[in-house]
């Protein structure tokens, strides 16, 4: 018993050099289109991390408040999937585990046979993770996976022959465009076994000023948030963005459902990046997409769902009704492919 980790993915220099290039690669593409965009996948460096902490305490930052109150009231409706068999607790993104931890808590006081499995590529956020477990939890069986999503669920089912109860939290599929989420979703599903359960989040559509302000916060987080994605380029890539000449702004778009984010060039100027060995032009009032933050109806959900094989087994709603935790089923018979 007792919560460890194990490495999936080579953590030499070689490694690190590669994610280099391809930061250094998709910011020499990003910048080069018009419009010029960033990936928010890179938001994620240790300072992006901590400042999605502090946006995820935010007042304004409603989304983590409904999930943690769905965790605390449907404990019993999750449990029910998979009463009485052995399975692994399967966790997409290792996160402060403070929300899985109601849940964990639930499965241990009921006697549940189960092994709790969090999946990250980040070795750091895995460390963090399992040493809160062995702290909060050293009755739990903790196999942590520190690999890409998918490998790190190949590697899982080659070892173990139990359901998969897997949870992908916190609206992240929402970062994800229309065609990108359905490839994640049928990546997954191919990944998967039948029977195997997927629990993920979805913030849904509601009043506009709401989600206007959870992307404006009055902290101005999230705009540090934002702007720490050049700060990241200055870093690692040599970059001289000039971080004062820039600003943060997040938008509703009714017709695609996004909440989009974008860093606004305040004046005609040009920055160099030494690492890429190339200078981008920015004129005034020039944008840079960074984020799509994707926001559903229940009608978009059941589409996206069908649409990847999956069966929708419970809609688990906070007590607003602003997000919901949709359950899925994998569905290997029968299924025809429409992505
Ligand atoms: C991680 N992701 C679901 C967050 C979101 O709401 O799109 C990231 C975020 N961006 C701005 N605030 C929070």
């Amino acid at each position: 018993m007792g919560s460890t980790y194990k490495i999936l993915h080579p953590t030499d220099l070689e490694a690190v050099d590669n994610e280099k290039k391809t930061f250094a690669l998709d910011v020499l593409v990003g910048l080069s289109e018009t419009p010029k965009r960033l990936s928010s996948r890179y938001f994620y460096d240790e300072r992006g991390s901590q400042l999605f902490e502090q946006i995820m305490d935010l007042p304004e930052y409603y989304l983590t408040k409904c999930e943690f109150n769905i965790f605390e009231n449907k404990q019993v409706e999750i449990a029910q999937l998979v009463r009485g068999e052995k399975f692994n607790l399967v966790e997409l993104g290792a996160g402060d585990g403070r929300k899985t931890s109601l849940l964990i808590n639930h499965f241990l006081r009921n006697g549940f046979r189960f092994q709790y499995v969090p999946i990250d590529i980040s070795e750091s956020a895995m460390k963090t993770l399992t040493d809160f477990l062995n702290k909060s939890f050293p009755e739990l069986e903790t196999t942590g996976i520190v690999a890409e999503y998918f490998n790190g669920l190949k590697w899982l089912n080659n070892i173990t022959g139990s359901r998969n109860l897997v949870l992908f939290l916190g609206s992240n599929l929402g970062n994800f465009n229309k065609p990108q989420s359905r490839v994640f979703l049928r990546n997954l599903w191919n990944t998967l076994n039948d029977g195997d359960y997927l629990l993920t989040g979805f913030d849904l559509k509601k009043d506009i000023d709401l989600m206007l302000k959870a992307y404006n916060d009055s902290q101005g987080i999230t705009r540090e948030f934002n702007l720490n994605l050049l700060r990241r380029i200055n870093t690692e890539l040599k970059g001289d963005f000039d971080i004062d000449k820039f600003r943060h702004y997040s938008g509703y778009d009714v017709f695609t459902g996004a909440m989009e984010s974008y860093l606004v060039s305040l004046e005609n100027q040009t920055v160099f990046i030494k690492d890429i060995g190339q200078s981008f032009a920015f004129q005034e009032w020039e944008p840079i997409h960074t984020e799509y933050s994707y926001k559903y109806l229940e009608s978009d959900i059941r589409e996206l769902a069908e649409a990847t094989g999956f069966v929708i087994e419970k809609q688990l709603y906070d007590s607003r009704k602003w997000f919901v935790d949709s359950v899925w089923k994998v569905q290997k018979v029968n299924h025809r492919d429409t992505t």
